[in-house]
């Protein structure tokens, strides 16, 4: 008998026994960047498109980006004419991991390489990389490095997509394939990339385990799409390079690898409206409907403090984390409006955080109505959420854990408040200068004697 967890194995029934750990349990916030080749056209119909699609988008004529492409750029200018214009020459990523940390973010998860095949960090398979091509930096060493040298507390995570679109070697060859002009329909080059290879085992798992065994030390691999793969080889390396390791890392993987093993799913632009027991996160972009940045978008359109706050707490009372994305520019910079939300975001937490890490759902009840919500902390509180700002009385009608003996308290007002049972209910008096203490979640505390 081995004692402690054997080493994952490349089957099925091994890496099914790996679970989320401890640390993306308690995290529950994090945030997400997309960043490429494609924020530089930051091009979509706002609210309505992806604007890190663009290169598949430009392709369909039917699309609104196929005409844009044209009238800014002209038919003959490629989608990798833009990699000399992503440029990074004004990233500093300090003050990224310094915003992560201030918007209350307990990690941070960047795209490695999306679907358009750009990869950001020095990948040995093919030039097709930030080191040898645009910016020539490697963008992933410098947020990783500055991350653990200013923000040690923060998980560091990546993104990574399985397949590429116009990639030549696909095992599968769609319409997308070769990559086209998309006015003339001439083929156009896959620039820095020397076809010839065995995709999954020459190209992409060896991509992955890059970024695993390259010095990066993800910790947690959010893979996208899914599709032909070596996953149970990558994966199970994955797990035991981190839990064997002179200082172990419990890392994560979610639910988009191409096996039907996952620590975590992750619904898209949408939550669950009730409590999901396996574990979850849920991703959106500040930005109405894209996760790359849409220079389009008006500020007025980003989602408000009020909205993130919202969402942060109706998703960890029903055991999700919330993985909120934002599309830097492709100079680095950060739009004012991104960085103002994922402040004010740190503002809520920095008084309400108790209520929302380490913590975990009431599974007596998801929510109550529109407006309340519940988190617990073991043996120790019960928080009980309201999303509308109190009257003088809130009356919560639900079997709220409080006993005689028991505190009542506001989190951001000092003074204890008033309590009492009324049948089924329990009714806590909110002092005008509580309610105004308070701003987007109001939360009370019953603290168990
Ligand atoms: C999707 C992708 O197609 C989107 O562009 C984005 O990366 C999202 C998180 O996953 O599947």
């Amino acid at each position: 008998l081995t004692l402690g967890v054997p080493d994952y194995r490349p089957t099925a029934d091994s890496l099914a026994t790996h679970q989320a750990p401890h640390w993306f349990h308690g995290a529950k916030f994090g945030i997400f960047i997309h960043w490429g080749v494609y924020s530089v056209p930051a091009w979509a119909p706002v609210g309505k498109q992806y604007a890190e699609w663009y290169w598949r988008h430009m392709q369909d004529k039917d699309n609104p980006t196929h005409a844009h492409h044209r009238d800014t750029y002209g038919e003959d200018f490629a989608y990798d004419d833009f990699i000399p214009m992503f440029t990074a020459k004004k990233f500093d990523p300090r003050a990224w991991v310094e915003l992560f940390r201030d918007a209350g973010a307990r990690y941070h998860v960047l795209t490695s390489k999306h679907h358009e095949g750009f990869a950001l960090w020095d990948t040995k398979v093919s030039d097709r990389n930030s080191v040898k091509m645009g910016p020539k930096r490697d963008l992933i060493k410098e947020l990783f490095d500055a991350s653990r040298r200013y923000t040690p507390e923060l998980h560091r995570a990546l993104y990574f997509s399985m397949p590429e679109w116009f990639n030549p070697d696909l095992p599968w060859k769609g319409d997308l394939y070769p990559p086209r002009n998309p006015y003339t329909l001439e083929p156009v080059p896959y620039t820095g990339y020397a076809s010839g290879k065995d995709f999954v085992k020459d190209y992409q798992a060896k991509q992955m385990l890059e970024l695993i065994q390259g010095g990066y030390d993800p910790e947690l691999l959010w893979c996208d799409i899914g599709g032909p793969n070596d996953s149970l080889n990558v994966l199970s390396e994955y797990f035991n390079h981190g839990k064997n390791r002179p200082r172990p890392r419990e890392v994560a993987v979610n639910n988009r690898a191409g096996i039907p093993f996952h620590d975590f799913t992750t619904p898209e632009y949408t939550t669950y409206d009730n409590t999901v027991v396996a574990k979850w996160e849920s991703s959106r972009g500040l930005d109405p409907f894209s996760y790359g940045y849409n220079a389009q978008t008006p500020d007025d359109r980003y989602m408000t403090t009020e909205e993130i706050v919202h969402s942060l707490v109706d998703i960890v009372s029903k055991n999700g984390n919330f993985l909120l994305d934002i599309g830097p520019r492709a100079d680095g910079t950060i739009a004012e409006i991104m960085q103002t939300r994922l402040r004010e975001t740190g503002r809520w937490l920095e008084v309400n955080g108790e209520a929302i890490y380490e913590t975990t759902y009431w599974s007596r009840m998801a929510q109550l109505g529109e407006d309340l919500r519940f988190t617990v902390r073991q043996n120790k509180a019960f928080y009980i959420h309201s999303l509308a700002e109190p009257g003088a009385k809130l009356t919560v009608e639900a079997p709220v854990p409080i006993r005689a003996g028991d505190k009542v308290t506001m989190l951001g007002y000092r003074r204890p408040l008033t309590w009492r049972t009324s049948g089924d209910a329990l009714v806590i008096d909110v002092p005008e200068a509580a309610r105004r203490a308070g701003e987007h979640v109001w939360v009370f505390k019953v603290e168990w004697a």
